[in-house]
């Protein structure tokens, strides 16, 4: 009589068919990185540079807390001068049209490193001069950062990156 009742496992079968249904279940995709971006600019200072006339550097932290976008240009509203990207690219600097910003990721232009470039300031321009920077975003239009130039810095990490020109 006992061996008969151990036969009643083949019921098991229908509830591993559960199982399994329950798991795809649990399988759907979650996160989506594909939000719009949420960009914030920080720390943004502008330093001439030093011993090059008309020439100045700006760093600053963009931090992105939603999905990717891209930093397609700089504006400057000092007369004559225009402004450009210079990235690292493993010990050159070079001058690129655009920037990527990735996805819950930072940017960060700083000296010695990837940074805003300056060329071509009126002498009129100064430490303690102000003036604008408008960064352009694809996603997130363009923000303008209000800056006061300082003077040159004499940080051993100067400004040697022109190799490129
Ligand atoms: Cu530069």
């Amino acid at each position: 009589m006992k061996e008969a009742v151990m036969k009643t496992s083949g019921i098991s079968r229908q509830f591993n068919l559960l199982v399994i249904s329950l798991f795809v279940a649990a399988v759907i995709p979650a996160a989506c990185q594909s939000g719009p971006p949420q960009v914030s600019i920080d720390g943004a200072k502008a330093q001439l540079s030093p011993g090059i006339v008309g020439e100045a550097m700006v760093t600053m932290n963009i931090r992105n807390q939603g999905g990717s976008d891209v930093l397609q240009g700089v504006k400057i509203d000092i007369p004559g001068a225009k402004a450009s990207f210079h990235v690292l690219q493993g010990e050159r600097m070079v001058n690129v049209d655009a920037v990527e910003i990735h996805a819950k990721g930072n940017l960060e232009f700083k000296m010695g490193g990837s940074h805003i470039m300056i060329e071509d300031m009126p002498k009129t321009m100064q430490a303690g001069s102000q003036f604008n920077v408008t960064l352009v975003f694809q996603k997130s239009g363009e923000k303008q950062i209000p800056l006061t130039l300082e003077g040159a810095s004499d940080m051993p990490m100067g400004h040697e990156h022109h190799m490129h020109m």
